[in-house]
């Protein structure tokens, strides 16, 4: 959701509970649409998979069992894992297309639509999407507490890919199968980890804008915005630098904040009382500018996704928008034309109602739809906090110690541990020197997140596609009249390279 997600106050309903840019494809494979809350049919047990199968050949929600702890022999809870399966395509022999859930509710609409179907419909795949545990409905604990979440990990999400995988190529006739493993975004990198780690399992991953490097510090994500921004006019990241430089210099006299609730449109009036409710606010309001890049003219709208006709154009019309005042209060223009876009009555900015709704453990709390699991998985595994402390990027005011500090504020994790499990995570993965083969990495020039990112070949096993002029995960959205050539010329590469992989 919010900047890979994850971010602030922006774009979606999450973005303004504070996690808004940390949230990598909560927007992506996940937002919950109305026609998801259909789905609303609780836990249908074990169906019989014909019977679940609409005619269409497209299944409602099905259950997978699966254990709690992959990795300790003496624990044998279990739990049941959301999936679904379309099989229109399907031709037997033919390749089995595993699309990977990430950090929100496995989102549908991807079973109807999206580039890998096309591919499916070409190579007769069946496809199946497995939702990540904790997130969506796929619950494997009765809550979120600290000591629960000690079972969210990427290790046992690609664990829990791998039994799926064996257990339904057993039950389905479909072992001795290709299979693909597909992702954009985190999920993304869990394609690419898939294959590295169960190579026996998956034969080839195609792995889009995927964050393969793990770092705690993650300032390249605002130099991009930078760029993107100064792309659409040379000026405009120069004026939001100057319209954020003036609030936080406002902020620090109380007298001003009455015109900033007004100017900023906030549901109650701001109170600054700690560097954190500041330092919250701030990045709130980056977070319109964030995700705006980072989904650039991108074609999410089939997955229920509103608000996509706000481009940077529009937002450096804005900026540059003398009739409208000031750098800072074109600055407060754009938070109330980003409010209207999502009707929104108010904003939210105070770090406080924000702490509190992430602190809440049940699965019906503020935070559940995504915020609070992605956020522990920032903290225990693999930081990238786009924080403010580059001197080459348009914000102020959101240091990396003030979103560390949420790790230790919201789960206890202390700065230190934060380090060094993103050091572990890059030990066990390899980061950007990832070894294996079959993996493509396609990447989006103007997407924040090709900084994590493999953008060059490593071999010729491990290619990357480079689509000039493109966003966060644009090659995996349904194909356009109006798509850039060279994004289309990027979906047949990758699946020139998948014909050829199925052959091997
Ligand atoms: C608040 O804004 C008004 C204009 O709308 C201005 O006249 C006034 O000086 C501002 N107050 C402060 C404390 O900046
Ligand atoms: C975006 O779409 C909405 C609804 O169609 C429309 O009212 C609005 O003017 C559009 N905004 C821009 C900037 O094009
Ligand atoms: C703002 O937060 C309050 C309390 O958390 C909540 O009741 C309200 O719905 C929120 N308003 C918006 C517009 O998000
Ligand atoms: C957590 O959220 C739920 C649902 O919004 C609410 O009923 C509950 O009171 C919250 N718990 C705490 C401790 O605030
Ligand atoms: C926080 O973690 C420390 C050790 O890392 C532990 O000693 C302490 O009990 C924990 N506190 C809570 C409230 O869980
Ligand atoms: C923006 C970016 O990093 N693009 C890279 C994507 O991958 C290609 C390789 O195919 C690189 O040349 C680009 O620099």
């Amino acid at each position: 959701m919010e900047k890979l997600l994850m971010g602030s106050g922006s774009l979606n309903n999450m973005s303004n509970k504070g996690y808004g840019s940390l949230l990598l494809s909560l927007l992506l494979l996940s937002v919950v649409t109305e026609a998801q809350a259909l789905f609303h049919k609780g836990f249908s047990k074990f169906q019989r998979q014909k019977a679940a199968l609409s005619p269409g050949g497209l299944s409602s929600e099905l259950w997978f069992t699966q254990k709690l702890d992959h990795f300790n022999g003496a624990d044998s809870r279990q739990w049941k894992q959301r999936y679904f399966v379309n099989d229109v395509f399907y031709k037997p022999g033919g390749p089995v297309f595993l699309m990977i859930g990430g950090e929100g509710p496995a989102n549908p609409a991807w079973m109807k639509q999206g580039t890998w179907l096309t591919y499916a419909q070409k190579l007769g795949a069946l496809c199946l999407m497995l939702e990540h545990r904790f997130y969506g409905k796929s619950h494997p604990t009765l809550d979120l507490s600290i000591d629960n979440l000690r079972y969210l990990s990427s290790r046992q999400a690609l664990a829990d890919l791998a039994h799926f995988r064996t257990v339904i190529g057993e039950s389905r006739g479909l072992s001795n199968e290709r299979w693909v493993a597909f992702g954009g975004s985190y999920p993304g990198s869990l394609a690419a980890w898939f294959r590295l780690k169960y190579p026996h399992l998956v034969s080839a991953s195609v792995a889009t804008s995927a964050p393969v490097h793990g770092t705690v510090n993650f300032p390249e994500y605002l130099e991009v915005v930078w760029r993107s921004l100064a792309s659409v006019n040379t000026n405009c990241p120069v004026l939001v630098k100057k319209a954020s430089d003036t609030l936080a210099e406002r902020l620090k006299d109380p007298k001003t904040y009455d015109n900033i609730t007004r100017d900023f449109n906030l549901c109650t009036k701001l109170q600054i009382q700690t560097e954190m409710d500041s330092a919250y606010f701030l990045e709130t309001l980056a977070g319109n500018f964030m995700d705006v890049v980072q989904y650039n003219e991108d074609n999410r709208a089939f997955e229920g996704v509103v608000g996509t006709n706000i481009t940077i154009g529009v937002l450096c019309g804005v900026m540059a928008d003398t009739s409208l005042g000031d750098p800072y209060s074109r600055y407060g223009a754009v938070a109330r034309l980003m409010m209207d876009t999502l009707s929104m009555k108010c904003l939210n900015a105070s770090f406080s109602n924000n702490a509190r709704d992430m602190t809440n453990t049940s699965w019906d709390g503020p935070a559940a739809g995504g915020g609070r699991q992605w956020v522990y998985q920032t903290c225990s595994e693999f930081g990238f906090y786009q924080s403010s402390d580059s001197p080459n990027q348009p914000f102020t005011g959101f240091p990396l110690h003030y979103q560390v500090k949420q790790c230790a504020d919201f789960y206890n994790i202390s700065a230190e541990q934060v380090a060094a499990a993103v050091d572990e995570t890059n030990e066990y993965y390899g980061g950007y020197n990832i070894r294996s083969s079959r993996i493509v990495f396609p990447n989006g020039s103007i997407d924040p997140w090709h900084a994590l990112g493999i953008t060059q070949d490593i071999t010729d096993q491990l290619p990357a596609v480079f689509i000039k002029g493109t966003a966060h995960c644009a090659n995996m959205y349904p194909a356009r009249g109006q798509d850039l050539p060279q994004l289309s010329l990027a979906r047949d590469h990758i699946f020139l390279l998948l014909q050829q992989w199925l052959k091997q």
